[in-house]
């Protein structure tokens, strides 16, 4: 297989977009197509402060190293959930963040959950019986809140996360199978601010997660390969490999899928309700962020913060 632009050994090839490419153009594509996307569904200006919520996995790492390169200004911020599993995985995650960001000089911020709050995120999962012993739901309630808090108390524009393709078309099979339209309506590249609550974007949405791990690799980005250890038997593990047989036997399928539904949505297949407008109307008292009801928002209420 042959680069299309150069005719030297291609290093990938991508097939449903008909297209291989040797390192350096590859190195020199996801950078481009970053760019394209971040116009086209008009996520940021390089006049805005962009906070990319880095995990130390491949594709936060590798969001974060491109828009530096497209002179973007662009810093991290890492939590640390407080997740042994036996190896490590938060320490070894928060060291290979730490070693990214430093190598490169780059600004970091560091939230440790523990430290901070108390508690660990499966220590806090433990104590509010939340989630079947499994921290997720806690977990992502935590990291949404505390991405806001550091994005609105240091003045940032806007969060950036790392998602790809993989886990944007998991995510729309799984809400598409309960027909969870509150979900559905919020699922896109860029999610508007609103009052309390930063622009939310994935500039990687359109790459599969096969490219984004080719471009940390072929970058030299060291990153941690393992999950999560609380990630073992989630539902979307299970859609992503029932997308991959889709793939598999239709190349393309995954964009398709994902694609299809930004059009169909643009063209109105889904109107917000009224509760759906309404539903973060509520300041918490404590944090000042949004929330659905009076009194102290769900994050508040998990981690104990005592009302001022
Ligand atoms: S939610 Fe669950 Fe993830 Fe948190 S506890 Fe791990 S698997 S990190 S995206
Ligand atoms: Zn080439
Ligand atoms: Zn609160």
């Amino acid at each position: 297989m042959r680069c299309r632009k150069c005719g030297q050994k291609a290093v990938i090839n991508m097939r449903q977009h008909k297209l291989a490419l040797c390192k350096e153009h590859y190195l020199e594509w996801i950078p481009q197509q970053t760019q394209r996307f971040i116009e086209k569904y008009h996520m940021f200006t390089s006049d805005e402060r962009v906070l990319v919520a880095v995990s130390g996995g491949k594709d936060s790492l590798a969001l974060w190293d491109v828009l530096v390169r497209l002179g973007y200004q662009a810093d991290g911020l890492y939590i640390d959930l407080g997740i042994d599993g036996g190896f490590g995985y938060s320490s070894e995650s928060h060291a290979l963040t730490v070693a990214f960001a430093e190598a490169r000089g780059l600004t970091l911020h560091v939230v440790d959950i523990a430290g901070d709050y108390g508690e660990s995120i499966p220590e806090i999962a433990r104590r509010t019986r939340r989630g079947k012993g499994k921290p997720c739901s806690v977990c992502g309630l935590v990291k949404r809140h505390e991405m806001n808090r550091i994005a609105r108390d240091l003045g940032y524009d806007v969060l950036a996360t790392g998602h790809n393709l993989d886990d944007e078309a998991a995510t729309l099979f799984g809400n598409t199978m309960q027909w969870a339209g509150g979900y559905l309506i919020r699922q896109g590249p860029v999610l508007p601010a609103s009052p309390g609550l930063a622009r939310k974007v994935k500039p990687f949405c359109r790459f599969y997660e096969r490219e984004t791990a080719a471009y940390a690799l072929l970058r030299g980005i060291e990153y941690i390969y393992e999950e999560c250890p609380f990630s073992v038997g989630a539902k979307s593990i299970h859609y992503k490999e029932l997308l991959n047989q889709l793939e598999k036997d239709s190349p393309g399928a995954k964009l398709h899928f994902y694609l299809g539904f930004l059009k169909a949505k643009k063209e109105g297949l889904f109107v917000e309700t009224k509760e759906e407008a309404v539903a973060l109307l509520h300041t918490c008292p404590t944090c000042g962020q949004p929330t659905s009801a009076p009194g102290q928002c769900a994050f508040c209420r998990l981690v104990k913060v005592e009302a001022v």
